[in-house]
């Protein structure tokens, strides 16, 4: 079959288009550390670029940049193909919003940057996720140029794989920890960062967002135990805890107590977080006796419960029996579930016990 005389013009246009773009939908080249080099000189000349930290989440910002170049660029790379989309969506959403227009001639004889990597550059602080960095040069550096961006029209959801606390290549070793693995060789961090480790020892995320679907990250995380310690009697310590949200919606969620009345929550109980926002909320402990206590933070979110698990200074055997016995303190909404993870609480509880015993006893 000779195919060659089937081709019409209008097929062979297509064809090429079809060429000339899918190399670059595919596999792109933005330059994103050329361009931060390029703004953080242009504002300051003195300025060493590798050692900026614009956001403080530990990376070096011209290593986080040049870890996105990577991803982008290589179609080996792990969530290449997502984060190319997460990219591209945010790039077209700046490209409607960037309404310099004649201005843009302006900016690039007084700082020596143009449009395109302004608007490359925004695309890949909001692809990138890390709220302070959007904060700094979204919110501001970006915004004093005249551009005004809404970010609840952008996919903030790359933050889930790329910021400093999230984990890229899913080895349970945050983006973070593998920079301070790296010891400073920028290189190397790209290739632990996008490369499973098989047995991490040390690893493990610093703090899990919930799961993929909700994109809230609660510190101290769910399912870790927040230990208040040895209090005086009668004498009150405050746990904080962040919940920030990294996504595009606003997120709301309830938190109540399940547990010994020792432990309350200081002020509001109910809280929707904006995106890219953070909200506070407290746990108090108070001891009433020598006993130790422990009980249960539930955080409701979309009707899914999460918990945080709280300990003071106590004999976990006798909590046990005055949990059976006595229902003080325990909310309305306990289900069969919610009674499990109690009991497994002490059972954790327990080992933590046992644990501090031997190192302190
Ligand atoms: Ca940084
Ligand atoms: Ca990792």
């Amino acid at each position: 079959m000779n195919g060659r005389k089937m081709y019409k013009p209008i097929t062979i246009i297509f064809l090429v288009l079809f060429l000339l773009h899918s190399p670059t939908a595919y596999v792109l080249d933005i330059g994103a550390e050329a361009i931060l080099v390029k703004i953080t000189k242009a504002f300051d000349p003195n300025v060493d670029p590798d050692l900026i930290d614009e956001d403080s989440n530990g990376i070096p910002d011209r290593a986080h940049a040049r870890l996105l170049d990577r991803v982008l660029m290589d179609e080996t790379v792990p969530n290449h193909d997502l984060i190319v989309a997460i990219y591209y969506f945010n790039w077209v959403q700046i490209k409607k919003d960037n309404t310099l227009g004649s201005k843009c001639l302006v900016i690039q004889q007084l700082y020596g940057i143009t449009c395109d990597e302004i608007e490359r550059f925004s695309a890949a602080i909001i692809t990138m996720g890390e709220p302070k960095a959007i904060q700094y040069f979204i919110q501001g550096a970006i915004s004093e140029f005249g551009i005004q961006i809404d970010l609840k029209n952008y996919n903030l959801s790359g933050g889930l794989y790329l910021r400093a606390t999230a984990d890229f290549d899913g080895d349970r070793i945050s983006n973070r920890k593998e920079f301070q693995q790296a010891e400073g060789d920028f290189n190397l961090f790209i290739e632990y960062a996008i490369t499973p480790q098989e047995n991490p020892n040390e690893g493990e995320i610093e703090i899990p967002p919930l799961d993929k679907g909700i994109p809230l990250i609660i510190s101290p995380p769910v399912n870790s135990l927040l230990n208040f310690g040895n209090v005086p009697l009668k004498t009150s310590i405050v746990g904080e805890f962040t919940a920030q949200n990294i996504g595009t919606e606003p997120i709301p969620f309830f938190i109540w107590i399940i547990g010994e009345p020792e432990f309350q929550i200081v002020g509001e109980r109910s809280f929707l977080v904006e995106p890219q926002q953070t909200v506070k909320f407290q746990v108090k402990f108070t001891p009433q006796n020598f006993n130790k206590v422990s009980g249960i933070l539930v955080i409701e979110i979309y009707g899914k419960k999460y918990y945080v698990y709280l300990g003071g200074q106590s004999s976990w055997i006798q909590n046990v029996i005055s949990c059976g016995t006595d229902h003080r303190g325990i909310g309305q909404s306990i289900t069969r579930g919610d009674i499990i993870i109690f009991v497994l609480t002490f059972i954790l509880l327990s080992i933590v016990h046992k644990k501090q015993g031997k190192t302190h006893i």
